[in-house]
């Protein structure tokens, strides 16, 4: 008899910065979504895929689920909890002691409401000690709502193999959903916004990088040179100047280290011209929301 082919989705949920869109890039192998140091920085729910031999399992990163502030705030958190209807098992993240917050409890409250399998993935055991990690383990083990509870350090790689094996065991015969050599459904476009963001948030203080959006003006492609141009929106005309820099220093590296990354996944030279507007309260306009792609799930 021949083996069945199993396929599922599996949502990757959790407060902002607890290490999800670091662990989506860890299963997958390959940089399909943008991680920075600073919370919030996942806007949309991103596929990747995880293939083998009669398996194939989409994971769905998401917004980290926090208290909207805009409606920026409100699509993300919205994206994130829709997720939970739509997938065979949930992987919940955690990087700190459970009551530490508000964050961990309004969501566990929420994915009590569903009989989804869950796991709980307590992420940066590279970071925290034993006494810390059995505080974690002990107090979600209490709760008596996991199916599984792991250890991982996504970052460097620790359990993440032990994560695809456990979801394994949760998943039906299916369909192959996505050919086989996909490891993302996100356009290309979309993934070099994401990069320019990403740099963005890097380079940038505090209060600026989430009024960010980063919009794809042109994508001319030749089989050895890319010409991308590319609008940086912010909301305040302060922040235009800080996106600058004395001397067009910030953006010139943002450039140069978005277009180093850009060459790398297209394969060819590319040519990046960016340009910064201001959009004031973008983030809390229906219409500039729904031109930067932040509307309804995909
Ligand atoms: N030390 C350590 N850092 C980690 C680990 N996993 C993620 N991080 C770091 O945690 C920060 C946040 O990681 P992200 O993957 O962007 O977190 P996220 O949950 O996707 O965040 P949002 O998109 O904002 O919700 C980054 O600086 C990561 O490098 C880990 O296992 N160990
Ligand atoms: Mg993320």
């Amino acid at each position: 008899m021949a083996e069945v082919f199993k396929s599922g989705f599996i949502g990757i949920i959790g407060r902002p910065n607890v290490g999800k869109s670091t662990l989506l890039n860890a299963i997958v192998g390959e940089k399909v979504a943008i991680t920075t140091p600073k919370p919030q920085t996942t806007r949309n729910s991103i596929r990747g895929i995880y293939n083998e031999e009669g398996v194939q399992l989409v994971f769905i990163d998401t917004p980290g689920i926090h208290k909207p502030r805009n409606k920026l705030g409100k699509f993300m958190t919205d994206s994130a909890l829709s997720t939970f209807e739509e997938v065979d098992v949930i992987l919940f993240l955690t990087d700190d002691v459970l009551d530490k917050g508000p964050g961990d409890r309004y969501i566990l409250d929420l994915l009590k409401e569903t009989d989804t399998p869950k796991i709980l993935l307590i992420n940066k055991t590279d970071l925290l000690g034993p006494e810390t990690y059995k505080e974690i383990y002990d107090a979600y083990s209490e709760l008596g709502m996991f199916d599984e509870i792991i250890g991982i350090s996504a970052k460097k790689g620790i359990n993440t193999d032990l994560v695809i094996e456990k979801v394994k065991g949760y998943i039906e015969e299916g369909p192959m959903y996505f050919p086989e050599d996909m490891i993302t459904d996100d356009p290309e476009r979309f993934l070099v916004s994401e990069i320019i963001r990403e740099k963005l948030l890097l380079y940038l203080k505090e209060e600026v990088p989430h009024g960010v959006a980063v919009e794809i003006e042109y994508f001319n492609e030749s089989p050895r040179l890319t010409e991308i141009g590319a609008i940086i929106y912010c909301e305040k005309k302060s922040h235009k100047g800080i996106i600058i820099g004395k001397d067009g220093h910030t953006l010139k590296g943002v450039g140069i280290q978005s277009r180093k990354e850009i060459e790398s996944l297209l394969g060819t030279r590319v040519s990046l011209k960016t340009w910064v507007k201001v959009k004031d309260n973008w983030r809390d306009s229906d219409i500039a929301l729904s031109n930067f792609g932040y509307r309804e799930q995909k």
